[in-house]
């Protein structure tokens, strides 16, 4: 379950209540202040995949906290049971049994992240290679997958291209990136349609949740 140094997958790690329980605040979320939307890039294509945030709003390439390349709406508050959560996430990840460096062990207490992507992919939806540096901070990334499995293409830290692995997850995982992890080139090359699992709450597309420590305030 650990894909390098600092980059632990955890599969099944939500229950299906849970699931169901986040599916349903998703729904509000994407009926507050700001809507889900596709981001441009600077270049001037839009992503394909559809993102609302929580805490700070990210647009490419910073973080701010009105969506001024939306509709200059404040974004909604990060929840506090995300907070919780995204503790528990890391101490279920950097735990001494699976092996972890020790220094990572121990980072769940101090864990307090300030912002969520919330990404939302339909059938066809894919994110490139990337890496996440938009934040003033080298603190772990948990993410969470609700919804149809898509193939993840975990990278290195030098190049977008290979060396790679590409991995499948499943409604109900947990990654979570810190460490010599945390600037590694990622992508999503392709949802499976069809693959979301009876009693998730979504029956079409998924649902990504990664969250951060921005470093900002
Ligand atoms: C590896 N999201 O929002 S989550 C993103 O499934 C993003 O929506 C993907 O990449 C998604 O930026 C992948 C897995 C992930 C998230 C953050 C990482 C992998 C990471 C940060 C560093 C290294
Ligand atoms: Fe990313």
């Amino acid at each position: 379950r650990q894909l390098g140094p600092g980059a632990v997958h955890v599969p099944g790690w939500l229950s299906l209540e849970q699931q169901r329980w986040i599916v349903e605040r998703f729904g509000e979320w994407t009926q507050g202040p700001v809507p889900l939307r596709a981001a441009s890039l600077p270049g001037g294509r839009r992503m394909s995949v559809r993102t609302v945030c929580l805490g700070w709003h990210w647009q490419p390439y910073r973080y701010s906290r009105t969506a001024t390349d939306v509709n200059g709406q404040a974004v909604l508050d990060f929840p506090e049971w995300m907070v919780r959560l995204g503790k528990k996430a890391v101490a279920a990840a950097y735990s001494p049994e699976l092996g972890v460096d020790e220094s990572l062990v121990g980072l769940s207490d101090v864990y307090a992240p300030d912002a969520a992507l919330v990404n939302y992919y339909d059938d066809g939806a894919a994110m490139g290679m990337h890496q996440d540096k938009d934040e003033h901070s080298n603190a772990p990334v948990v993410s969470l997958s609700i919804g149809e499995t898509c193939i993840f293409r975990f990278g290195n830290t030098q190049t977008r291209t290979k060396p790679y692995t590409d991995l499948e997850l499943r409604s109900g995982d947990l990654f979570v990136f810190g460490g010599p992890s945390r600037f590694t080139y990622h992508g999503i090359p392709k949802v499976l349609p069809g693959t979301a699992p009876d009693g998730c709450g979504l029956d079409r597309g998924r649902i990504n949740i990664t969250m951060r420590v921005t470093g900002l305030s």
